[in-house]
């Protein structure tokens, strides 16, 4: 009977813990605390299975029989990060048909608002302002995914029957029915070029960190807007607010930050062209993603390797 172990600062093990123990009877559901009154961890070495999201660094490392680490979300570096995190045990990302929905229906939510001025139009009513603007057409409108992944790859199928003109960047050349897609540093370039809102769906790794910064902002027309939903290491903040200072970019919609909770005194929380929502662009969802989680499991336990592992080298 395999034993998981869920690691999370989270408050919601009860729900994970209905949710695998319905979908795999046989497993026995032991929940992590940094509390040892209500640790329910027991022997490391009896631990077949890790969900986790956010470990404690170095906390996996004593988990020595371990057979994979499950991440809860879909970014794994939370996890890669760890310099103890054990080499040989396979880590898995979360794939998840709510997970991917949540995300399209939040860059939708965002190409809409930024193409149709939903954000001025609340202002204006704010101040008691009566005033039309020109409605853009959304076959002029051109959207930029960063990332054409699970995540990406289904935002930009989503929105090409929205008419939007779509374009995606990713590392390897992709085709995707409708979508422009663009890929490797060298066209990364031409990619924003052509982009007047600019969605970013990338992992953190060395690679993406800081991409959205002074160099790539001036790459995009005046006027773009700037969705991240990825992770706030993603964006040069200084870069950002000074763009969107200067004029150049008209607005941005950040739901990741450097440091979550964004701290108070942040210029994000004030500024006029920024809307903050707080890393909730897609939330993991336990009755949906455990489905995921038990999948995986099902196929270690038959002895066959688990889907969508992280790649060390990529770091994603
Ligand atoms: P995937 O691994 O499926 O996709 C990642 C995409 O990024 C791939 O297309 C990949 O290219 C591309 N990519 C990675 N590195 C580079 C690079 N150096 N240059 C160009 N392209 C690159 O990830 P998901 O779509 O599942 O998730 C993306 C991210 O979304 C997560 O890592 C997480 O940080 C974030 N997220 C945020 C949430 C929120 O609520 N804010 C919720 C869920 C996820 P290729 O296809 O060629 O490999
Ligand atoms: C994720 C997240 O990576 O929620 O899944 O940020």
């Amino acid at each position: 009977m395999p034993i998981l172990l869920f690691m999370s600062e989270a408050d919601n093990a009860d729900r994970w813990r209905d949710a695998m123990v319905e979908k795999l009877p046989g497993i026995e559901f032991r929940v992590w605390s940094a509390d040892p009154a209500a640790d329910e961890t027991g022997d490391p070495a009896e631990i077949d299975y890790a969900l986790v999201w956010k470990p404690r660094p170095g906390v996996l490392k004593g988990l020595v029989n371990l057979r994979a680490i499950l991440s809860l979300g879909a970014g794994v570096d939370h996890l890669v990060t760890d310099p103890e995190l054990p080499a040989h045990v396979p880590v898995v990302r979360l794939v998840d048909r709510c997970l991917t929905q949540g995300m399209s229906e939040t860059v939708i939510y965002w190409v809409i608002h930024f193409h149709r001025k939903m954000g001025v139009y609340a202002r204006f009513a704010r101040d008691g302002i009566w005033k039309k603007m020109r409605q853009a057409d959304a076959e002029r409108l051109r959207v930029g995914i960063l990332g054409l992944g699970e995540l990406g790859g289904d935002a930009a199928r989503k929105l090409v029957p929205l008419h939007y003109q779509v374009a995606g960047w990713s590392r390897r050349p992709k085709e995707i029915a409708g979508v422009a897609c663009f890929h490797g540093d060298d066209q990364l370039i031409p990619f924003l070029n052509r982009t007047d809102i600019l969605v970013c769906l990338l992992p953190l790794t060395p690679e993406t960190a800081g991409i959205i910064d002074a160099r790539t902002l001036a790459a995009l027309p005046a006027g773009a807007h700037v969705v991240n939903c990825a992770r706030g290491g993603h964006v040069v903040d200084e870069d950002l607010l000074a763009a969107l200072d200067a004029g150049h970019i008209a607005g941005a919609a950040l739901d990741v930050f450097h440091v979550e909770p964004l701290p108070a005194d942040h210029p994000y929380w004030t500024h006029p062209k920024v809307e903050i929502t707080p890393h909730v662009a897609s939330l993991t969802v336990p009755h949906s993603a455990a489905e995921w989680m038990v999948r995986n499991i099902q196929r270690i336990e038959a002895g066959e390797p688990p889907f969508n592992t992280v790649d060390g080298a990529r770091g994603y």
